[in-house]
């Protein structure tokens, strides 16, 4: 039994008509949404709770390469196009995630590409895709994850079929591809680990800011920063002290940024259901208080909407077999505190 103020009706205000995420967000010059699979916007609670509650989407898995591209003369645009169709019927704004990755990319690719042809072959997807959809997609991933610290590269880019195969040139390559295939959408860079103050996140935000410099300074076409925000629910809270001078860093750079893929991984937390509830709301309400302090943090959105649909469960069960908590919603669809973070803390972002 959830204690009383913590279940999740009674986070709804009391008002007849319940505040909607993407209406808060749109007073002050935001936007806000989540990351969906078909399969969810099957589910008619589900969808109507989205249509309610986004102003933004992306879908999870439907625009990755081996999607979209399963054979190397045959796109399958029906997964975007399905999330494109209900966006526009809800007036809401869709991401592009993702052009280019080290994942989820389909066999016949490294069957395929040699130092030869790789340039063309992304060149290719990128224009066939992003041209797809071009006038479309508010903001693209163009390319993801490309940093690893580890790598052992002085410019810590990671190893991958583009590296290998092109060079660090594929970056640009990609970025330029993209504004010729789809001049107005907002060209983005996305990464993860780049939020929290452990020493790993410190190297990568080094490494990124690196990447991004490099970019602009070759005049490479990049509009924005996607900070993916996959937190770790930990025993001590964060001063965020690495986060905002990167993000003073990145406004430099005159780029926008997108909280692209915000949920928390409670492993680390005991069991009990309302503490944990209570302690992700924290952290959601802590970090985002943080991040919207920047003025280029534009759009807010968590990797799925209701507890249900995580990622995390499949990658990274809890030990003690429970599910995972770490989204505003939870499998019945009720607010959880997440929700309630992300509505208080949009409404005290200066407009
Ligand atoms: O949530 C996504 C999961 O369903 C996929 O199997 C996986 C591999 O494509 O990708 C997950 O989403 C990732 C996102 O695309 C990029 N950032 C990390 C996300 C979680 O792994």
């Amino acid at each position: 039994m959830l204690a009383a103020g913590l279940s999740g009706q009674s986070l709804w205000p009391r008002a007849t008509a319940p505040l909607r995420l993407r209406d808060v967000a749109a007073q002050h010059g935001l936007l806000v949404g989540s990351a969906v699979s078909n399969a969810q916007l099957q589910r008619p609670q589900f969808s109507s709770l989205l249509a309610r509650q986004a102003s933004i989407v992306v879908c999870e898995n439907d625009m990755k390469w081996a999607h979209v591209h399963p054979e190397q003369d045959r796109y399958e645009f029906s997964g975007g196009d399905a999330l494109l169709a209900f966006a526009t019927a809800h007036g809401q704004k869709l991401r592009g995630h993702n052009l280019c990755w080290h994942e989820h990319n389909p066999d016949w690719l490294a069957r395929a590409a040699t130092r030869q042809n790789a340039a063309d072959l992304l060149r290719q997807h990128i224009a066939a895709v992003a041209g797809h959809f071009r006038g479309q997609i508010h903001s693209w991933d163009v390319v993801n994850e490309a940093i690893d610290t580890r790598s052992g590269r002085e410019d810590g880019l990671r190893e991958s079929i583009w590296l290998d195969l092109i060079g660090p040139d594929y970056l640009d390559l990609a970025f330029r591809e993209a504004a010729r295939a789809d001049p107005n959408a907002l060209l983005t860079y996305n990464d993860y680990d780049l939020e929290q103050d452990t020493p790993e996140h410190e190297r990568k935000r080094q490494a990124v800011l690196g990447l991004l410099r490099s970019l602009r300074d070759r005049q490479t076409p990049i509009h924005a920063l996607g900070i993916q925000s996959h937190l770790k629910a930990e025993a001590a809270p964060s001063q965020w002290d690495g986060l905002h001078p990167f993000l003073d860093r990145v406004e430099d750079l005159g780029l926008q940024v997108f909280v692209t893929e915000l949920d928390v991984d409670d492993r680390a937390l005991a069991p009990d259901i309302a503490e944990r509830d209570r302690r992700i709301g924290e952290l959601y309400r802590d970090y985002l208080a943080n991040v919207l302090r920047h003025r280029p943090v534009k759009a807010i959105l968590t990797w799925g909407l209701t507890d249900r649909d995580t990622w995390l469960n499949h990658s990274k069960p809890r030990a003690d077999g429970l599910p995972q908590r770490p989204l505003p919603f939870d499998t019945d669809l009720h607010p959880k505190p997440a929700f309630a973070a992300m509505r208080e803390t949009m409404s005290t972002r200066r407009g």
